[in-house]
C-alpha cells in the first residue's frame, strides 16, 4: 500500500492548514494500517519547481536552488518536529526524479501519447527568454488596475490570459513582450476523457462526494488538451534534442515524485508498490484534486507498464483562521514551525 501526501510547494513554510488537511489524516491513516500489520509505505518531499520559485528567488536576490534548499530542510525539520511519520521525504530536485520524470515523458512521447502545438507565447527580446504569465505585468481590462499579473488581477481577483492585459510589459526587464512561436507537448485529455477517464471517475462509488463533485463538473465541462511542458529553465529538462530551455510542466512531473521517492526509499522493490494489487491512496487539499483525480490518472493509463491509478484520493477543504481563508502572502497564517517554536514544551512530551 502505498500512502502519499501531497508534495509541499518549496517557496515557503508549511502552515496549519497544510497539517490539518492533508498531512495529519494520511499519519492516522498509516499509523492505523501499520497496526494492522499492513505493508504500507508513506511517501513525501519537497515539490521544488515551477514559475512561483522563480520568482521568490528573483525577489530574493538567491539561485532557485538556494530557495528550495533552505526551505527543503525547513519544511522536512518541521514535519519532524511535529512526528509526522513519513517513510521518506524527498524532494524533486533528487537526480533520481529528474531521472524518473525524463523516462516517463520519453516514453510516453515515444508512444505518440502527446500531441505537438505551436502558440504563441510572450517574450522578452532584452532578458532573452519566454515569459511565464505571471511574468508579464499590465493593466487589468476589468478594474484597470495597473499592476495585474498576466493570469490574474489580485486587485478585482479576474483571472486573466496575457493577451488580455492592457500596456503589457516584462517582469523581468519593464519592456513591452513581443510574441514569438514556441512549440509544446500536450497531453490530449480530451480523447482520455472518452477512452478512459469518464469511466474511471464514473466508478468510483466510494469516494468523497466533494472529490466526485470537483471531477463530475471538470468532466462535464469537457477537458481540452492540456501542455505538460513549458519554455523556462527551472525544472526537469525536456528529454528532447535540440531543445533547451524547456522544461516539463511542473504538474507533470510532480506527482511521478511519488514514485521516484519510493524508488529511494525501496530501491531493489519498489515496483510493488506501484504495480499489481498495490492500493495507491493520496492525502491532498481540495485545489488538487484535478491533478490527482484526472491528469495523473491519465498520465499513468498512457504509459501503460502495469501501475495502479489511484484507488482512493481523500482531499479535504481548506482550514479558515478566525473565520478567514489562510493565506501565507496576505499574512493571516500560522506557520508550524513557529507553531513549534512557541510552544517547546510540546515538542519534549
Ligand atoms: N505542491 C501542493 C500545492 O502547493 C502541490 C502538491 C503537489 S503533489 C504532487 O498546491
Ligand atoms: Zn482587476
Amino acid at each position: 500500500i502505498t500512502v502519499t501526501a501531497a508534495l509541499p510547494y518549496a517557496n515557503g513554510p508549511v502552515h496549519l492548514g497544510h497539517l490539518a488537511g492533508a498531512y495529519l489524516p494520511a499519519d492516522f491513516y498509516v499509523r492505523w494500517r501499520r497496526l494492522r500489520g499492513d505493508d504500507v509505505i508513506f511517501i513525501c518531499g519537497s515539490d521544488e519547481h515551477g514559475v512561483p520559485i522563480t520568482i521568490r528567488a528573483r525577489k530574493e536576490g538567491i539561485s532557485p536552488q538556494e530557495l528550495v534548499d533552505r526551505n527543503h530542510a525547513l519544511i522536512r525539520d518541521t514535519f519532524d518536529r511535529f512526528g509526522i511519520s513519513f517513510d521518506h521525504y524527498g524532494r524533486t530536485s533528487d537526480p533520481l526524479h529528474h531521472e524518473t520524470a525524463s523516462e516517463m515523458f520519453s516514453d510516453l512521447l515515444q508512444k505518440g501519447a502527446f500531441t505537438e502545438e505551436v502558440t504563441e507565447q510572450f517574450y522578452d527580446e532584452e532578458a532573452g527568454q519566454f515569459l511565464a504569465d505571471r511574468y508579464i505585468i499590465g493593466t487589468c481590462p476589468v478594474c484597470a488596475n495597473p499592476n495585474a499579473y498576466g493570469d490574474q488581477c489580485e486587485k478585482c481577483g479576474s483571472t486573466l490570459s496575457p493577451q488580455e492585459l492592457k500596456e503589457p510589459r516584462s517582469a523581468l526587464s519593464g519592456n513591452p513582450p513581443v510574441l514569438r512561436p514556441t512549440k509544446n507537448w500536450y497531453l490530449p485529455l480530451d480523447r482520455l476523457q472518452n477512452e478512459f477517464l469518464n469511466q474511471y471517475i464514473n466508478s468510483r462509488d466510494n469516494w468523497k462526494t466533494n472529490v466526485l463533485g470537483q471531477c463530475r463538473s471538470w468532466l462535464n465541462e469537457g477537458l481540452r488538451p492540456r501542455a505538460m511542458t513549458r519554455d523556462l529553465d527551472w525544472g526537469v529538462k525536456v528529454p528532447v534534442a535540440g531543445e533547451d530551455g524547456k522544461v516539463l510542466y511542473v504538474w507533470f512531473e510532480a506527482p511521478i515524485g511519488y514514485i521516484s521517492i519510493t524508488r529511494r526509499l525501496k530501491p531493489a522493490n519498489w515496483q510493488e508498490y506501484w504495480t499489481g494489487d498495490a492500493e495507491l491512496i493520496h492525502f491532498i487539499g481540495k485545489d488538487n484534486i484535478v491533478f490527482h483525480c484526472i491528469i495523473f490518472p491519465a498520465m499513468l493509463h498512457l504509459y501503460d507498464h502495469g501501475f495502479v491509478v489511484p484507488k482512493q484520493v481523500p482531499a479535504n477543504e481548506f482550514l479558515n483562521l478566525e473565520g478567514e481563508k489562510i493565506s501565507t502572502s496576505r499574512n493571516c497564517a500560522v506557520s508550524l514551525h513557529e507553531y513549534m517554536d512557541e510552544l517547546p514544551d510540546r515538542e519534549d512530551e
